[in-house]
């Protein structure tokens, strides 16, 4: 391995094509970025990212819809590895909008002089093991070849947009977006009739804010959704005070919890709590806000009674929000457990229904048929439109990983082998594709946490694994098939355990794409678990794996 970058001349300008490399990375979001600092820094290689976006950020890149915001808490939403990292930047509000994460993580990229080495507008086509070579050959849209000895995917687990096929799409006259893609110079909704397709957590964001300026929104919704107030605000000086001067007590009780949040799950039962008492914790929990409503009790996301407790609180929370009752009765009509589909937060959603300009359409009971050049017909009837937002979600965490062509070992490509649904060992490898890890992948817990903490682990840990390849002269690192089908059961078992796989048409199971396997696709243990197992595969020589030379 190269024990400097040869990229690493200090030069503010885009790094070379051509030589080759320790390791590419493929995204330049919180993973990529870490993980360069990681292998260039830390171990001295020879490494590079490469990245579709003009800009560092990932996610927070793309994600630029009105109302964008961090569900995770802004004092938990940061790297934790460097305490003077974390001191040197403070958040202004208790959940930071999505211009404050991108400029949050151009200081990091900068501090970390970063940028020299991301090759930015530079959409990777293709990758393919070279056996004789042992190394990965790497094809960028523009037509470059890039070759390293490992290659790392940090593609993000929501990034490749699901516009959905509905018929009639190219004949609107109207505009229309999707909120993963957003335009930069953003889409002035003035006096315009909007249509929003889609009630997730982005839906749940961006549609307050339409309503203000728009003339007239029409939100579309298909599956009914919980949502509990975010409750944001600027931070205090007092709070701004704890969260500095807390770091590492912050981050190690994010780095202790099942989802990486800086909370704990309490260990009170909701069935075994007094009604009354139960309603006044879920009260207390309705006015604090945020995700950590999830934690109010410890088998809300495992006991199907104990969920329905907080399944029917938000229910006629909504009923006594929203004042038309026949809308009331359309948003309250959840089919799904609470939290068994990703639960989103928001800045006063069900409120906009009180509006005169916001109007909901049940597309359970008028289903859209097509678009028209003039809007949306359902079954019912046609909605005259302007503009129509997309706020239909991702082909998540499989899908920017297979609009690549990968290809591992013979030639084999990536979708052949996941054609039945992802099949990894601990998220990080598959078998056939030496030297390729993942990051928060299938199979890792990912989605299910506050996405810095699983990031930064799997970062961590992959370069550990590098490390010790370098120390020990090995050139090849390969996950056993046995110790994959055994991660893949793993993986089954802790989604079974929990109540997630009955919310069956969430992305979480890939059924929001039509024609994807369904399979639950993140590791549903918890983060602390998964951390364990880790730490002991590295320190049983990493079993399960094959290093060779
Ligand atoms: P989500 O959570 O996948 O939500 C997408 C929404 O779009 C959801 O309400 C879908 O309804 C709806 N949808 C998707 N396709 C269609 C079609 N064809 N017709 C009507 N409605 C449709 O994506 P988000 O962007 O909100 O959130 C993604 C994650 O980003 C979120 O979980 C956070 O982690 C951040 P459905 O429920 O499938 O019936």
């Amino acid at each position: 391995m190269a024990t400097t970058s040869p990229l690493a001349n200090g030069a503010a300008q885009q790094p070379q094509a051509g030589v080759i490399l320790d390791a590419l990375i493929i995204g330049a979001g919180f993973a990529g970025m870490y993980q360069l600092h990681c292998l260039r820094d830390r171990l001295g290689l020879a490494a590079q990212v490469l990245e579709a976006a003009a800009g560092v950020g990932g996610t927070w890149y793309w994600n630029r819809y009105p109302g964008a915001r961090c569900d995770s808490e802004s004092h938990a939403y940061r790297f934790s590895f460097s305490e003077e990292l974390a001191r040197a930047w403070q958040w202004s509000e208790r959940y930071p909008g999505q211009p404050e994460v991108l400029r949050y993580l151009n200081f990091v990229a900068d501090r970390l002089d970063l940028k020299r080495d991301i090759r930015f507008n530079t959409r990777v086509e293709s990758a393919c093991w070279d056996e004789a070579a042992k190394l990965w050959q790497v094809s960028t849209a523009s037509g470059e070849r890039h070759r390293a000895r490992f290659l790392i995917t940090a593609v993000g687990c929501l990034s490749s947009a699901n516009i959905p096929d509905i018929p009639g799409l190219e004949s609107f006259e109207g505009r229309w977006v999707h909120t993963g893609q957003w335009p930069h110079e953003g889409v002035d909704f003035r006096g315009l009739r909007v249509g929003q397709v889609g009630t997730g957590s982005t839906g749940i964001q961006c549609a307050p804010v339409i309503a203000e300026t728009a003339a007239h929104l029409t939100v579309f919704q298909r599956t009914a959704n919980y949502s509990v107030p975010a409750r944001n605000a600027p931070l205090t000086d007092e709070f701004k005070r704890y969260a500095r001067d807390n770091v590492a007590e912050i981050s190690r009780t994010m780095r202790a919890t099942r989802n990486g949040h800086p909370f704990f799950d309490a260990d009170r039962s909701a069935l075994a709590t007094p009604p009354e008492e139960r309603q006044a914790l879920y009260d207390a929990a309705w006015a604090k806000g945020g995700l950590q409503f999830r934690a109010t009790f410890g088998d809300i996301i495992s006991n199907l009674e104990a969920n329905k407790t907080a399944a029917d609180f938000i229910r006629a929370k909504i009923r006594g929000i929203v004042r038309d009752p026949v809308t009331a009765a359309k948003l309250a009509d959840i089919d799904h457990p609470y939290a068994a589909k990703r639960p989103p937060i928001d800045s006063g959603y069900f409120e906009t229904f009180n509006r005169d300009n916001v109007a909901l359409v049940d597309l359970r009971a008028e289903p859209i048929e097509r678009i028209t050049p003039r809007g949306i017909r359902t079954s019912r009837k046609e909605y005259a439109l302007d503009a129509i937002v997309f706020a239909t979600g991702f082909d998540g965490l499989t899908g920017s990983l297979l609009a690549m062509d990968i290809r591992g070992r013979g030639d084999t490509p990536l979708g052949d082998v996941w054609r039945d649904g992802p099949r990894n060992y601990l998220g990080l490898q598959v078998t056939g594709f030496p030297n390729l890890f993942m990051i928060t992948g299938p199979g890792s817990p990912s989605v299910l946490c506050n996405m810095p903490v699983p990031i930064e682990q799997h970062v961590e840990w992959i370069t550990g694994c590098i490390a010790r390849m370098r120390d020990t002269g090995m050139r090849q690192v390969e996950a056993r098939a046995e110790a994959m089908d055994a991660w893949v059961a793993k993986v089954n078992a802790a989604a079974a355990a929990t109540l997630l796989p009955m919310a069956a048409h969430s992305w979480y199971m890939g059924a929001n794409i039509p024609g994807k396997p369904r399979v639950f696709l993140p590791y549903a243990g918890g983060m602390a678990r998964y951390r364990e197992i880790c730490d002991q595969v590295a320190a049983n020589h990493y079993e399960g794996f094959t290093l060779s030379d």
